[in-house]
């Protein structure tokens, strides 16, 4: 299998971290990537497979396909164990559904404070995202039950540590408030397959003076 991935990409970063947990062996491409313009110019393989330009992209022979989600699914398919969805059917509904509010309900809060979101949304904008990721931390904390989001670790666990380890950068680090998902965070945190993800994108940012709060 190859990916396509960025040095900082949130998305690919989730795809890198569940073919670690599964032991699936896979090259891994970064495409062109700066802090000054971002991902340009598009990779090739990128434009061809993915009709959005975005990575990740994973091919796996013949099969080419896009979304950190999609990726997901299929690895879920080609390596079952370890699972990383719950087995109980309502369990996996919830943790499907915990991914998803991660990347598409929490993580637009993140990126209205990276730069060139920062600069789209405005001050106001950032203001309510800043609001939008403390709320969301809120209530993050109050449905965790056992150690991980939805009882076993799962996708969607590797989905919002990767989205909250950016917000860490962003002057929104999960708060003293919330101490059991502080606790959940440093178990996450401290699995191999996260940290041979996390640790590069840690020395790159540092590298361009930008620390975690
Ligand atoms: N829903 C997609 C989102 C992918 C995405 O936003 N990728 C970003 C990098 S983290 C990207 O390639 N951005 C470049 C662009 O949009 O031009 C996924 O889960 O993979």
């Amino acid at each position: 299998m190859k990916l396509y991935s960025g040095p900082l990409s949130m998305f690919g970063a989730k795809a890198e971290i569940a073919c670690h947990e599964k032991g699936i062996d896979f090259d891994l491409e970064f495409v062109p990537f700066s802090l000054r313009e971002l991902y340009a110019p598009k990779h090739e393989v990128v434009k061809r497979v993915n009709p959005k330009e975005q990575v990740p992209v994973l091919v796996d022979g013949d099969l080419e396909i896009f979304d950190s989600t999609q990726i997901f699914e299929y690895l879920e398919d080609v390596q079952p164990k370890p699972p990383l969805w719950p087995k109980d059917d309502k369990q996996r509904a919830r943790a499907r559904l915990a991914e998803l509010t991660s990347d598409e309900v929490f993580f637009p809060n993140i990126v209205s404070l990276m730069p060139a979101g920062a600069q789209r949304v405005g001050p106001e904008g950032v203001a309510a995202a800043r609001v939008a990721i403390q709320a969301f931390y809120a209530r993050a904390e109050s449905g965790l039950i056992g150690d991980y989001l939805i009882g076993d670790y799962t996708y969607a666990d590797i989905a919002f540590y990767m989205a909250s380890y950016f917000a860490g950068f962003l002057g929104e680090a999960i708060p003293a408030a919330c101490p059991r998902l502080t606790e959940w965070h440093h178990r996450v945190g401290a699995r191999s397959a996260v940290q041979r993800v996390v640790e590069p994108m840690t020395v790159f940012l540092n590298s361009h003076g930008i620390e975690a709060a």
